[in-house]
């Protein structure tokens, strides 16, 4: 607490100096650690993620004019200026202000308000960029529950998730809604399993015996500036659609993974041996789909696919430009059969994961370190997110004494996450920071968040005074 409070003072001064006057309240919204369950929110299924430390923080004071001004204590993040009636946010360039304007917009569409007055805002964060620990929906969320506390109206914080995860779709990203339901959703001293629709949040007890430690690989990769994730997310939407097809479900309606496990009433595990007799292993080509769905290749990119997920095939932002984009789409493959085995298996590992919590055995941090490992081989083999340098921390980290390793995050950069345990933690860290951090080349301006142990943080709030 002490600094935090530090720095909303230092928000206080910063803010008088820039706008002349003092702020009314103040907003925080924390960033997350997925401990398990990657890339699986977007497919329906449930994640178990914990709220970390570090934070976004909104100095706002609302002001007679409809001008909202926006601020930021890191000059890396320039100012700017909208009318508050007129949000325009623009999908091919993920500026920061874009994240801020996603959660004003989506707070004023749910109330279809449309003579909001303005407001002067300044953002101080301190959770690592475009490093898997949810900065951009800090940020969405921190800018969602300003807007509605200006505003003086009411929403649960399901809802307050629910429009958050909606509205950060409109930088482009067809995220699922984990990162906005813990920023909303967290308690301190508890990691939480998030279930969608409907959305709810349940306890998860993490063993005293061990700790969480997050290791930042200092490689960035901005989900919204690349296509990586949306092509993930269409490619489980094809192959949904593919598993529906087959086993004679109404296909057409059909979005996510989890769908087609709900309404054929199997097992995870029965769902796995589908796959195996449904799908092949060697990538499919946007023709093979067509063929096995019946449909044009014009009826795949206009109606199977999402604007979000459509702009992935050439970065075009409109139907008409991606239709002359005829290159970028047939050099595309789709692995399905690889993204559906790692969607299943992985909704397994989570429920495996808190049942060992619950029942907590002897071994269970040597058995919920197995399933972290299962876990980052999933995603390094059959989802190919991750990367040369996310590997090796997770070598590292395994090797000096971690009993489970894996990214976290969308992947293809930032962090990962360990279970240590608690006896080892000291020289863990130091001989994980001797590894990987003493090379000169490695990008450290997060420096003293790179490698540090994290406990389950609380959730978004409002300050009325600093
Ligand atoms: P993450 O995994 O951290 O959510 P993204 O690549 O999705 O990564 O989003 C990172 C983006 O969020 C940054 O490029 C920046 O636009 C915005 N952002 C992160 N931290 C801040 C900050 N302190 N102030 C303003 N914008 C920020
Ligand atoms: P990151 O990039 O770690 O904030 C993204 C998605 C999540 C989830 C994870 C992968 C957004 C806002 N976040 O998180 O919903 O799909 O990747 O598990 O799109």
């Amino acid at each position: 607490m002490p600094v935090l409070f530090d720095r909303l003072m230092k928000l206080k001064e910063m803010f008088n100096s820039k706008f002349g006057s003092i702020p009314k309240f103040y907003v925080r919204a924390p960033g997350r650690v997925n401990i398990i369950g990657e890339h699986i929110d977007y497919c329906g299924y449930s994640v178990l993620p914990m709220a970390v430390e570090q934070d976004m923080l909104i100095a706002v004071e609302p002001v007679e004019t409809q001008t909202l001004q926006l601020a930021n204590t890191n000059p890396l993040y320039p100012d700017f200026s909208t009318n508050a009636n007129n949000i325009q946010i623009d999908k091919t360039k993920p500026l920061w202000h874009n994240y801020f304007l996603c959660g004003f917009k989506g707070i004023q569409e749910h109330f279809g308000l449309s003579n909001l007055t303005g407001m002067n805002c300044l953002v101080d964060g301190n959770i690592p960029p475009s490093s898997g620990l949810s900065s951009s929906s800090a940020l969405v969320c921190c800018a969602g529950l300003v807007t509605v506390t200006v505003l003086g109206m009411n929403l649960s914080k399901v809802e307050l998730a629910e429009i958050c995860a909606k509205s950060e779709r409109y930088i482009g990203t067809e995220g699922g809604g984990m990162d906005q339901s813990i920023s909303f959703l967290a308690e301190e001293g508890t990691a939480k399993l998030i279930e969608f629709s409907p959305l709810r949040a349940t306890d998860v007890k993490l063993p005293s015996g061990a700790v969480f430690v997050i290791a930042n690989s200092c490689v960035e990769m901005n989900k919204a500036a690349t296509s990586h994730f949306n092509i993930r997310v269409m490619e489980c939407r094809l192959a949904a659609k593919l598993l529906a097809k087959y086993k004679g479900l109404q296909w057409d309606k059909i979005l996510r993974l989890e769908e087609v496990q709900a309404k054929l009433g199997v097992s995870l595990e029965e769902m796995l041996g589908i796959v195996e007799d449904a799908l092949h292993p060697s990538p499919y080509s946007p023709e093979e789909v067509c063929r096995c769905l019946g449909i044009s290749l014009q009826e795949l990119r206009t109606q199977v696919l999402s604007p979000n997920t459509q702009n992935a095939f050439c970065g075009k932002t409109t139907i008409k430009q991606m239709l002359k984009c005829d290159t970028s789409f047939s050099v595309l493959i789709f692995k399905l059969y690889q993204r559906a085995k790692h969607v299943y298996s992985e909704a397994a590992r989570v429920l495996q994961f808190k049942k060992i919590c619950e029942e907590a055995p002897d071994n269970t941090v040597q058995l919920l370190g197995d399933l972290m490992n299962q876990s980052h081989v999933s995603c390094r083999d059959m989802y190919e997110c991750s990367c040369p340098e996310l590997d090796q921390l997770v070598d590292i980290c395994r090797k000096f004494g971690a009993q489970g390793s894996r990214l976290t995050g969308a992947g293809w950069g930032g962090c990962t996450v360990s279970i240590v345990p608690a006896d080892k933690l000291s020289s863990f860290l130091a001989n994980v920071h001797e590894a990987y951090y003493q090379r000169s080349d490695r990008n450290l301006t997060f420096e003293k968040q790179s490698l540090f142990a994290t406990k389950p943080g609380g959730g978004a709030l409002v300050f009325l005074e600093a």
